[in-house]
């Protein structure tokens, strides 16, 4: 059966599936991605929707965060030195508004026979933070990542593991959009959030405070 998604402002997408959904969106990766002519594996592992959520629902996500979030301080060093500049907190139940958005992404980003998590990872970024190259551990997470990226546009930079300096990806992720990554991309590369000194080709990307809600599968039997 069809279903109908609300993609961008005023723009509805049929698709048969979440998969058949990121088969068309692809077409549309081409000013969201610079890679070089090594880098492999783009395809249908990664997928970006821009403006994935309207001003009003984003405003409604970030309102529930930081109530959610209250004084929490920002931290500077984290157990595996991953991520500076960062407060992060889980949120299992939504209030309505924002669980018919949280809906709206799983059912994007996931197949129908995977199991999202229920818990959303929700982490906000400083104006100084960083997140720096890592890998998810395959022991607490499946292999589709989304990331819907509030407040802020940043840089994700990819990279493979076994060619870091050839084979790579820069992902805009900008205001309000929802990125996907999938299979060798979530495996084999690392992924980054790129600090202050980014650029997107050749275009200054400012740091600010961003917002990310992470949204996993469970692991892999
Ligand atoms: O903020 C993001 O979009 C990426 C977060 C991340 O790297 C992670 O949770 O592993």
């Amino acid at each position: 059966m069809l279903s109908l998604h609300r993609l961008t402002s005023g723009v509805l997408l049929a698709a048969k599936s979440p998969l058949s959904l990121s088969r068309r969106l692809n077409a549309f990766l081409t000013p969201y991605v610079c890679i070089p002519n090594d880098a492999r594996e783009v395809g249908e592992n990664l997928t970006v929707v821009p403006n994935f959520v309207s001003s009003e629902e984003e405003n409604t996500l970030v309102d529930e965060i930081e109530k959610t979030l209250g004084r929490k301080k920002y931290e500077y060093d984290h157990w595996d030195n991953a991520i500076h500049g960062y407060r992060e907190t889980e949120i299992a139940s939504w209030r309505p508004c924002s669980e018919v958005i949280v809906q709206r992404v799983k059912k994007v980003s996931f197949a129908q026979s995977s199991k999202p998590l229920t818990h959303t990872h929700v982490l906000d970024l400083a104006e100084k933070g960083i997140i720096k190259p890592h890998i998810d551990s395959v022991k607490f997470c499946g292999p589709t990542i989304a990331g819907l990226s509030l407040l802020s546009t940043r840089v994700m930079r990819l990279e493979s593991e076994q060619d870091a300096t050839r084979d790579w990806i820069e992902v805009l992720l900008e205001q309000r959009s929802l990125y996907i990554l999938r299979g060798p991309l979530r495996y084999n590369y690392t992924h980054a959030i790129l600090d202050s000194t980014s650029s997107f080709k050749n275009n200054f990307i400012p740091n600010q405070r961003r917002i990310s809600l992470i949204f996993r599968e469970e692991p892999d039997k």
